[in-house]
Protein backbone atom coordinates (compact mmCIF):
# COMPACT_ATOMS: atom_id res chain seq x y z
CA UNK A 1 0.00 0.00 0.00
CA UNK A 2 2.80 2.61 1.14
CA UNK A 3 5.02 1.38 -1.93
CA UNK A 4 1.91 2.14 -4.58
CA UNK A 5 1.64 5.77 -2.44
CA UNK A 6 5.28 6.24 -2.89
CA UNK A 7 5.39 5.16 -6.79
CA UNK A 8 2.29 7.58 -7.25
CA UNK A 9 4.40 10.56 -5.86
CA UNK A 10 7.23 9.66 -7.29
CA UNK A 11 5.53 9.69 -11.02
CA UNK A 12 3.79 13.41 -9.45
CA UNK A 13 6.97 14.57 -8.83
CA UNK A 14 8.56 13.51 -12.00
CA UNK A 15 5.76 15.09 -13.87
CA UNK A 16 6.03 18.08 -11.87
CA UNK A 17 9.51 18.64 -12.21
CA UNK A 18 9.60 18.32 -16.17
CA UNK A 19 6.64 20.76 -16.52
CA UNK A 20 8.45 23.36 -14.77
CA UNK A 21 11.54 22.73 -16.78
CA UNK A 22 9.80 22.70 -20.20
CA UNK A 23 7.86 26.27 -18.68
CA UNK A 24 11.31 27.72 -17.88
CA UNK A 25 12.71 27.01 -21.00
CA UNK A 26 10.16 28.50 -22.91
CA UNK A 27 10.17 31.81 -20.94
CA UNK A 28 12.98 33.39 -22.62
CA UNK A 29 12.96 35.74 -19.62
CA UNK A 30 14.03 33.91 -16.14
CA UNK A 31 11.38 35.09 -13.99
CA UNK A 32 8.41 35.96 -15.97
CA UNK A 33 6.61 33.88 -14.05
CA UNK A 34 6.98 35.77 -10.75
CA UNK A 35 6.27 38.55 -12.61
CA UNK A 36 2.96 39.63 -14.05
CA UNK A 37 3.32 40.33 -17.57
CA UNK A 38 0.81 43.14 -17.75
CA UNK A 39 4.05 44.83 -15.33
CA UNK A 40 5.67 47.02 -17.26
CA UNK A 41 7.97 50.24 -17.01
CA UNK A 42 8.95 52.02 -19.63
CA UNK A 43 12.39 53.15 -20.80
CA UNK A 44 12.09 56.41 -23.16
CA UNK A 45 11.20 55.03 -26.15
CA UNK A 46 11.34 51.44 -25.64
CA UNK A 47 8.78 49.96 -23.02
CA UNK A 48 10.16 46.72 -21.20
CA UNK A 49 8.48 44.54 -18.67
CA UNK A 50 10.45 42.95 -15.81
CA UNK A 51 8.47 40.19 -17.36
CA UNK A 52 8.76 38.29 -20.68
CA UNK A 53 10.67 40.06 -23.25
CA UNK A 54 7.84 39.43 -25.92
CA UNK A 55 6.62 42.49 -23.96
CA UNK A 56 9.16 44.40 -25.34
CA UNK A 57 8.36 43.58 -28.69
CA UNK A 58 5.11 44.18 -28.06
CA UNK A 59 5.65 47.13 -26.74
CA UNK A 60 8.13 48.34 -28.82
CA UNK A 61 5.96 47.79 -31.74
CA UNK A 62 3.01 49.44 -30.24
CA UNK A 63 5.28 52.50 -29.98
CA UNK A 64 6.89 52.74 -33.43
CA UNK A 65 3.36 52.04 -35.14
CA UNK A 66 2.49 55.63 -33.03
CA UNK A 67 5.04 56.91 -34.14
CA UNK A 68 4.88 56.43 -38.15
CA UNK A 69 4.76 59.83 -40.16
CA UNK A 70 2.19 61.73 -40.64
CA UNK A 71 2.04 62.28 -44.11
CA UNK A 72 2.69 58.57 -45.36
CA UNK A 73 0.79 58.13 -48.27
CA UNK A 74 2.06 55.41 -49.45
CA UNK A 75 0.07 53.19 -47.18
CA UNK A 76 -3.46 53.48 -48.81
CA UNK A 77 -4.67 54.21 -52.14
CA UNK A 78 -3.68 58.02 -53.62
CA UNK A 79 -7.66 58.30 -53.92
CA UNK A 80 -8.71 57.47 -50.49
CA UNK A 81 -8.47 60.50 -48.63
CA UNK A 82 -9.41 59.61 -44.84
CA UNK A 83 -10.89 62.59 -42.61
CA UNK A 84 -9.33 62.60 -39.45
CA UNK A 85 -11.03 63.48 -35.71
CA UNK A 86 -8.93 65.40 -33.29
CA UNK A 87 -7.02 63.28 -30.70
CA UNK A 88 -8.25 61.94 -27.26
CA UNK A 89 -8.07 64.49 -24.74
CA UNK A 90 -5.88 61.22 -22.61
CA UNK A 91 -3.34 59.96 -25.02
CA UNK A 92 -4.21 56.18 -25.23
CA UNK A 93 -0.55 55.01 -25.08
CA UNK A 94 0.73 56.42 -22.27
CA UNK A 95 2.96 54.37 -20.39
CA UNK A 96 3.61 56.51 -16.72
CA UNK A 97 6.33 56.38 -15.05
CA UNK A 98 9.84 55.93 -17.02
CA UNK A 99 13.18 55.03 -16.62
CA UNK A 100 15.58 57.40 -17.78
CA UNK A 101 19.54 56.37 -17.63
CA UNK A 102 21.78 58.39 -19.13
CA UNK A 103 24.18 56.03 -20.98
CA UNK A 104 27.31 57.84 -22.16
CA UNK A 105 27.81 55.43 -24.82
CA UNK A 106 24.43 56.49 -26.99
CA UNK A 107 25.39 58.50 -30.16
CA UNK A 108 23.57 60.86 -31.78
CA UNK A 109 23.68 59.03 -34.87
CA UNK A 110 22.02 55.76 -33.23
CA UNK A 111 19.09 58.18 -32.08
CA UNK A 112 18.80 59.55 -35.24
CA UNK A 113 18.58 55.70 -36.23
CA UNK A 114 15.62 55.25 -34.07
CA UNK A 115 13.59 58.07 -35.04
CA UNK A 116 14.74 58.69 -38.70
CA UNK A 117 11.60 57.54 -40.06
CA UNK A 118 8.82 58.88 -37.85
CA UNK A 119 10.30 62.60 -37.55
CA UNK A 120 10.19 65.36 -40.58
CA UNK A 121 13.20 67.41 -40.98
CA UNK A 122 13.86 70.06 -38.52
CA UNK A 123 12.41 67.63 -35.56
CA UNK A 124 8.99 67.72 -37.00
CA UNK A 125 6.13 65.28 -36.21
CA UNK A 126 2.10 65.07 -36.17
CA UNK A 127 -0.21 62.31 -34.97
CA UNK A 128 -0.72 60.01 -37.46
CA UNK A 129 -4.69 59.01 -36.54
CA UNK A 130 -5.73 62.05 -35.38
CA UNK A 131 -5.47 65.98 -35.44
CA UNK A 132 -3.56 67.31 -32.38
CA UNK A 133 -5.90 70.82 -30.66
CA UNK A 134 -2.53 72.17 -30.22
CA UNK A 135 0.87 72.91 -32.11
CA UNK A 136 3.64 73.15 -30.02
CA UNK A 137 6.63 74.62 -30.43
CA UNK A 138 9.51 73.45 -27.82
CA UNK A 139 12.32 75.74 -27.19
CA UNK A 140 15.51 74.69 -25.68
CA UNK A 141 18.15 77.47 -24.61
CA UNK A 142 21.76 75.92 -25.78
CA UNK A 143 25.25 76.35 -26.18
CA UNK A 144 28.24 73.54 -25.85
CA UNK A 145 25.56 70.75 -24.79
CA UNK A 146 25.74 68.24 -27.23
CA UNK A 147 26.66 65.36 -24.74
CA UNK A 148 23.23 66.45 -22.85
CA UNK A 149 20.91 66.81 -26.56
CA UNK A 150 21.57 63.55 -27.21
CA UNK A 151 20.25 62.01 -24.37
CA UNK A 152 17.03 64.69 -24.22
CA UNK A 153 16.53 63.79 -27.74
CA UNK A 154 16.56 60.00 -27.03
CA UNK A 155 14.16 60.31 -24.62
CA UNK A 156 12.14 62.99 -25.46
CA UNK A 157 11.00 62.09 -28.83
CA UNK A 158 9.05 59.03 -27.88
CA UNK A 159 7.38 61.15 -25.28
CA UNK A 160 5.95 63.24 -27.06
CA UNK A 161 4.69 61.40 -30.03
CA UNK A 162 2.98 59.07 -27.21
CA UNK A 163 1.58 62.18 -26.20
CA UNK A 164 0.03 62.73 -29.38
CA UNK A 165 1.69 66.36 -30.21
CA UNK A 166 2.14 68.42 -33.49
CA UNK A 167 5.39 69.70 -32.32
CA UNK A 168 9.13 70.78 -33.57
CA UNK A 169 12.44 71.08 -31.13
CA UNK A 170 13.98 74.48 -31.46
CA UNK A 171 17.55 74.16 -30.21
CA UNK A 172 18.15 77.86 -30.13
CA UNK A 173 22.09 78.26 -29.77
CA UNK A 174 23.61 81.00 -28.84
CA UNK A 175 26.96 82.62 -30.26
CA UNK A 176 30.45 82.98 -29.54
CA UNK A 177 31.59 83.11 -25.82
CA UNK A 178 30.26 86.08 -23.35
CA UNK A 179 27.52 85.76 -21.21
CA UNK A 180 25.45 83.03 -21.49
CA UNK A 181 21.58 84.52 -21.47
CA UNK A 182 18.81 81.70 -21.35
CA UNK A 183 15.71 84.04 -21.24
CA UNK A 184 16.93 86.09 -24.53
CA UNK A 185 17.71 83.32 -25.96
CA UNK A 186 13.85 81.63 -25.33
CA UNK A 187 12.48 84.66 -26.50
CA UNK A 188 14.43 84.44 -30.17
CA UNK A 189 13.33 80.79 -30.12
CA UNK A 190 9.61 81.64 -30.06
CA UNK A 191 10.15 84.11 -32.78
CA UNK A 192 12.32 81.95 -34.85
CA UNK A 193 9.43 78.65 -34.29
CA UNK A 194 7.19 81.15 -35.08
CA UNK A 195 9.10 81.61 -38.60
CA UNK A 196 8.81 78.12 -39.30
CA UNK A 197 4.63 76.94 -38.09
CA UNK A 198 1.80 78.58 -37.28
CA UNK A 199 2.64 77.22 -33.48
CA UNK A 200 0.25 78.19 -30.27
CA UNK A 201 1.89 76.82 -27.29
CA UNK A 202 5.24 76.84 -26.55
CA UNK A 203 7.47 74.46 -24.19
CA UNK A 204 10.58 76.07 -22.85
CA UNK A 205 12.79 73.43 -21.75
CA UNK A 206 16.76 73.13 -20.39
CA UNK A 207 18.39 70.89 -22.30
CA UNK A 208 19.55 68.65 -19.26
CA UNK A 209 15.51 67.33 -17.88
CA UNK A 210 14.17 64.39 -18.80
CA UNK A 211 10.43 63.55 -17.33
CA UNK A 212 10.16 60.25 -15.71
CA UNK A 213 6.40 60.30 -16.09
CA UNK A 214 4.79 60.77 -19.60
CA UNK A 215 1.32 61.35 -18.37
CA UNK A 216 3.24 65.06 -17.79
CA UNK A 217 1.73 66.65 -20.91
CA UNK A 218 4.13 69.00 -22.77
CA UNK A 219 0.76 71.09 -24.03
CA UNK A 220 -0.38 74.23 -22.70
CA UNK A 221 -3.40 74.74 -20.00
CA UNK A 222 -5.71 77.77 -18.80
CA UNK A 223 -2.60 79.33 -17.13
CA UNK A 224 1.25 79.33 -17.76
CA UNK A 225 2.14 76.01 -16.39
CA UNK A 226 5.44 74.72 -14.33
CA UNK A 227 6.36 71.45 -15.47
CA UNK A 228 9.76 70.78 -13.49
CA UNK A 229 8.06 70.59 -9.61
CA UNK A 230 10.14 68.04 -8.92
CA UNK A 231 13.75 67.56 -10.14
CA UNK A 232 15.72 65.23 -8.75
CA UNK A 233 18.06 67.70 -7.72
CA UNK A 234 15.98 68.96 -5.28
CA UNK A 235 14.79 65.81 -3.89
CA UNK A 236 11.59 65.89 -6.40
CA UNK A 237 10.42 68.82 -4.58
CA UNK A 238 9.76 72.57 -5.18
CA UNK A 239 13.18 74.21 -4.27
CA UNK A 240 10.65 77.04 -3.41
CA UNK A 241 7.01 77.58 -3.30
CA UNK A 242 7.35 80.00 -6.54
CA UNK A 243 9.97 78.35 -8.67
CA UNK A 244 9.25 78.56 -12.02
CA UNK A 245 12.65 76.70 -13.42
CA UNK A 246 13.69 73.90 -15.92
CA UNK A 247 10.67 73.46 -17.69
CA UNK A 248 7.25 75.40 -18.20
CA UNK A 249 5.01 75.69 -21.22
CA UNK A 250 3.05 79.10 -22.00
CA UNK A 251 -0.04 79.95 -24.85
CA UNK A 252 0.89 82.10 -27.13
CA UNK A 253 -1.65 84.44 -25.85
CA UNK A 254 -0.16 83.92 -22.14
CA UNK A 255 3.61 84.74 -23.80
CA UNK A 256 2.10 88.20 -24.90
CA UNK A 257 0.03 89.04 -21.61
CA UNK A 258 3.88 88.75 -20.05
CA UNK A 259 5.41 90.83 -23.14
CA UNK A 260 7.57 87.43 -23.43
CA UNK A 261 10.73 87.15 -20.93
CA UNK A 262 13.22 89.47 -20.24
CA UNK A 263 16.59 89.75 -22.11
CA UNK A 264 18.68 91.25 -18.94
CA UNK A 265 19.45 88.55 -17.15
CA UNK A 266 22.96 87.86 -18.43
CA UNK A 267 24.96 84.70 -16.61
CA UNK A 268 23.19 82.36 -14.04
CA UNK A 269 19.83 83.35 -12.21
CA UNK A 270 17.07 85.20 -11.55
CA UNK A 271 15.98 85.00 -14.92
CA UNK A 272 12.70 82.15 -13.81
CA UNK A 273 11.75 83.87 -11.07
CA UNK A 274 11.48 87.41 -13.63
CA UNK A 275 9.24 85.10 -15.46
CA UNK A 276 6.86 84.01 -12.64
CA UNK A 277 6.44 87.34 -11.32
CA UNK A 278 5.51 88.72 -14.94
CA UNK A 279 2.82 85.94 -14.63
CA UNK A 280 1.46 86.87 -11.42
CA UNK A 281 1.73 90.50 -12.22
CA UNK A 282 -0.74 89.76 -15.23
CA UNK A 283 -3.53 88.49 -13.16
CA UNK A 284 -2.56 85.01 -14.18
CA UNK A 285 -1.89 82.09 -12.13
CA UNK A 286 0.61 79.28 -12.35
CA UNK A 287 -0.54 75.54 -12.71
CA UNK A 288 1.49 72.47 -12.12
CA UNK A 289 1.24 68.38 -12.43
CA UNK A 290 1.40 66.60 -9.51
CA UNK A 291 4.95 65.33 -7.35
CA UNK A 292 4.11 62.00 -9.16
CA UNK A 293 3.51 63.35 -12.85
CA UNK A 294 5.74 65.91 -12.31
CA UNK A 295 9.03 64.05 -11.75
CA UNK A 296 12.34 64.70 -13.49
CA UNK A 297 15.54 63.89 -13.46
CA UNK A 298 18.61 66.41 -14.21
CA UNK A 299 22.24 65.05 -16.34
CA UNK A 300 24.33 66.04 -13.65
CA UNK A 301 26.92 68.51 -14.87
CA UNK A 302 29.11 71.15 -13.34
CA UNK A 303 28.41 74.71 -13.97
CA UNK A 304 29.46 75.78 -17.77
CA UNK A 305 32.20 78.72 -18.51
CA UNK A 306 30.77 82.26 -18.89
CA UNK A 307 27.34 81.42 -17.11
CA UNK A 308 28.62 82.12 -13.20
CA UNK A 309 25.86 83.22 -11.47
CA UNK A 310 25.84 87.01 -11.50
CA UNK A 311 25.41 89.53 -8.74
CA UNK A 312 23.19 92.28 -9.86
CA UNK A 313 20.23 89.97 -11.25
CA UNK A 314 18.92 89.05 -7.87
CA UNK A 315 18.41 92.74 -7.37
CA UNK A 316 16.60 93.51 -10.42
CA UNK A 317 14.01 91.41 -9.18
CA UNK A 318 12.84 94.35 -7.30
CA UNK A 319 11.75 96.38 -10.47
CA UNK A 320 9.50 93.32 -12.54
CA UNK A 321 6.33 95.45 -11.79
CA UNK A 322 8.13 98.46 -14.33
CA UNK A 323 10.87 96.52 -16.60
CA UNK A 324 8.37 94.13 -18.00
CA UNK A 325 6.49 96.57 -20.21
CA UNK A 326 9.84 97.82 -21.55
CA UNK A 327 12.17 94.64 -21.40
CA UNK A 328 10.58 91.83 -23.15
CA UNK A 329 10.02 90.43 -26.83
CA UNK A 330 9.04 93.98 -27.72
CA UNK A 331 12.63 95.18 -27.16
CA UNK A 332 14.23 91.75 -28.07
CA UNK A 333 17.27 92.46 -30.76
CA UNK A 334 19.16 89.38 -32.07
CA UNK A 335 20.71 88.32 -35.22
CA UNK A 336 20.54 85.17 -36.75
CA UNK A 337 23.68 83.25 -37.43
CA UNK A 338 22.69 79.89 -39.16
CA UNK A 339 19.62 77.65 -39.21
CA UNK A 340 20.42 73.77 -39.64
CA UNK A 341 17.61 71.59 -40.02
CA UNK A 342 18.47 67.94 -38.37
CA UNK A 343 16.37 65.16 -38.52
CA UNK A 344 15.75 65.52 -34.85
CA UNK A 345 15.81 69.52 -34.31
CA UNK A 346 16.29 72.85 -35.78
CA UNK A 347 19.26 74.19 -34.57
CA UNK A 348 19.52 77.65 -34.64
CA UNK A 349 22.69 79.69 -33.97
CA UNK A 350 21.91 83.49 -32.99
CA UNK A 351 23.96 86.43 -31.94
CA UNK A 352 22.21 88.16 -28.96
CA UNK A 353 25.36 90.96 -28.49
CA UNK A 354 26.21 89.11 -25.26
CA UNK A 355 29.05 91.13 -23.31
CA UNK A 356 32.47 89.33 -22.86
CA UNK A 357 32.96 87.08 -19.76
N1 LIG B 1 22.83 76.19 -20.97
C1 LIG B 1 23.61 75.76 -22.03
N2 LIG B 1 24.93 76.08 -22.08
C2 LIG B 1 25.53 76.80 -21.09
C3 LIG B 1 24.73 77.24 -20.01
C4 LIG B 1 23.39 76.89 -19.97
O1 LIG B 1 23.13 75.08 -22.95
O2 LIG B 1 26.73 77.07 -21.19
C5 LIG B 1 21.37 75.95 -21.01
C6 LIG B 1 21.01 74.49 -20.91
O3 LIG B 1 19.80 74.26 -21.57
C7 LIG B 1 20.85 74.34 -19.41
C8 LIG B 1 20.13 75.65 -19.07
O4 LIG B 1 20.74 76.60 -19.92
O5 LIG B 1 20.12 73.20 -19.05
C9 LIG B 1 20.24 76.06 -17.61
O6 LIG B 1 21.59 76.13 -17.19
P1 LIG B 1 22.19 75.16 -16.09
O7 LIG B 1 21.86 73.75 -16.44
O8 LIG B 1 23.65 75.46 -15.93
O9 LIG B 1 21.43 75.58 -14.77
P2 LIG B 1 21.34 74.71 -13.45
O10 LIG B 1 20.54 75.52 -12.50
O11 LIG B 1 22.85 74.53 -12.98
O12 LIG B 1 20.92 73.31 -13.71
C10 LIG B 1 23.52 75.43 -12.25
C11 LIG B 1 24.96 75.00 -12.13
C12 LIG B 1 25.10 73.85 -11.21
C13 LIG B 1 26.53 73.54 -10.89
C14 LIG B 1 26.61 72.37 -9.97
C15 LIG B 1 28.01 72.01 -9.64
N3 LIG B 1 28.01 70.80 -8.84
MN1 LIG C 1 21.19 72.06 -15.37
Amino acid sequence: MFRKLFNLLVVFAVISLACFVLFFLQSKDHFSFIVPKSHFVAEGNKVFSWGAKQDVKQAWVRTITVESPSNDTTQRPANVTRTLGPCPETPPNLVGPLYVGFDFRRTLEDVRTLFNSSLKEGGRFKPRDCIAEQKVAIIIPFRNRHEHLKHWLYYLHPILMRQQVDYGVYVINQDGDGVFNRAKLMNAGYIEALKDYDYDCFVFSDVDLVPLDDRNLYRCYDNPRHLAVAMDKFNFRLPYQTYFGGVCSMSKDQFLKINGFPNTYWGWGGEDDDIYKRVILRGMSVSRPNYVIGKYRMIRHERDLHNEPNPVNPDKLLHTRWTLDRDGINSLKYTVKAIEKDILFTFITVDIDAPPA
